[in-house]
């Protein structure tokens, strides 16, 4: 079977990850790329030897012969990119976070339904080899019927001199990184019926909220706990790992910090290195970050060529961005907010 040909919009600093992704990926190459800045189009050109470069995207659609587009540009650009290439027929992925509002997300899945196109968000987290080991060890009933979860994200890692639009946007950790947890929580426990939220900023120089702590109704009534804190400083600095803790009818799943797994049931208790494959370019602590980019990377190509869904599909994760909506109303209110009013937006 011939390479799926991809063309990748946005070429700062994530879009190295999807580069290397792409290389290490079975059935698909990068062959253009684009970005507005010369400089950064011309160091990711040259660093994996992509002689295609564009300046501009509907140059690059107009003239080149692709399978599908991988957005890896800011959010506020999102919906053009992908009105843009849902136009023009090709199957598109989109970084998170998708939209910054329903209706746009709305709008781009609605664009690319009509297109006939698929549209992956390219929700990464799930997809971190240890989160997909307590998925698959819930899901086979390890634990029976899970009734409470946490999933945890606390640091203080600064993550602002490599993404410094992290600093300055009205929106914060709830946008950028409580949209991968919110997700995680959707993918072990399902969806959610409502949300109840509490932000706060601790970093003086920053604009947005760094801390949130958030309480999840789920639909089969699991209650979850998300909580994300950029503003913990730990004995060891944990990021950027995500821990969880289960608790079900029969039995209990932990991870913990350093990626150890503990399972507890009736057979016994089990512990297990869950630590993330070091990927060949993949460098610490980003490591499980990284590995998460190829697996999706990897799906996707896996999904487009069997003419499946993608599991973070647009649909999909219009449900997660449902939740980042509803936490920020919760937190402006002090209330407790119903996620399908969310959803009513867009009905
Ligand atoms: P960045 O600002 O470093 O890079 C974005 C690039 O896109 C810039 O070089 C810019 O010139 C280019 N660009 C923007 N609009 C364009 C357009 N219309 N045409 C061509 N080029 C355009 O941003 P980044 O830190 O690389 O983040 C990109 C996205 O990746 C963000 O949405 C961020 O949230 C996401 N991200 C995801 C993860 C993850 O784990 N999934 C981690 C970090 C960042
Ligand atoms: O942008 C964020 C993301 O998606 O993962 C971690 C991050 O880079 C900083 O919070």
């Amino acid at each position: 079977m011939s390479e799926l040909r991809g063309a990748l919009i946005g070429c700062g600093f994530f879009s190295i990850n999807h580069l290397h992704g792409w290389r290490g990926v079975e059935g698909a190459s990068i062959i253009a790329l684009c970005d507005r800045d010369a400089e950064r189009l011309a160091v990711a050109g040259d660093q994996f030897q992509i002689a295609r470069r564009y300046s501009d995207a509907e140059e690059m659609l107009s003239k080149e012969r692709l399978d599908f587009v991988d957005i890896a540009t800011t959010v506020s650009s999102h919906r053009a990119l992908v009105e843009m290439a849902a136009r023009r027929r090709f199957p598109v992925i989109c970084q998170k976070p998708f939209a910054s509002s329903m209706e746009d997300a709305d709008a781009m899945v609605n664009a690319c339904r009509e297109a006939g196109v698929p549209l992956m968000v390219h929700e990464n987290f799930r997809w971190q080899s240890a989160i997909q080991t307590v998925g698959a060890i819930v899901e086979g009933g390890e634990i029976g019927a899970p009734f409470w979860g946490r999933v945890s994200f606390r640091s203080a890692y600064d993550v602002f001199s490599g993404q410094p639009y992290l600093a300055t946007g009205e929106r914060f950790i709830i946008e950028d990184l409580g949209i991968h947890i919110l997700d995680i929580a959707r993918f072990l426990f399902g969806d959610v019926a409502r949300v109840t939220a509490r932000t706060r900023r601790v970093n003086p120089a920053i604009r947005g909220e760094d801390v949130a702590t958030i309480l999840l109704d789920h639909e089969n009534g699991v209650t979850s706990i998300v909580d994300c804190s950029y503003a913990t400083r730990l004995a060891v600095e944990p990021f950027p790992e995500t821990l969880v803790e289960i608790d079900g009818s029969e039995g209990s799943v932990r991870l913990n910090q350093g990626y150890e797994l503990l399972v507890a049931n009736k057979r016994g208790t089990y512990r297990k290195d869950l630590s993330p494959p070091l990927l060949p370019w993949a460098s610490r602590p980003w490591h499980n970050i990284q590995e998460s980019v190829q697996a999706i990377e990897q799906h996707w190509v896996d999904c487009l060529r069997a003419g499946r869904e993608p599991a973070t599909s647009g649909r999909d994760n219009v449900k997660t961005l449902a939740l980042v909506e509803a936490a920020y109303a919760s937190a402006k209110t002090h209330g407790s907010v119903d996620v399908g009013l969310q959803m009513q937006k867009i009905a």
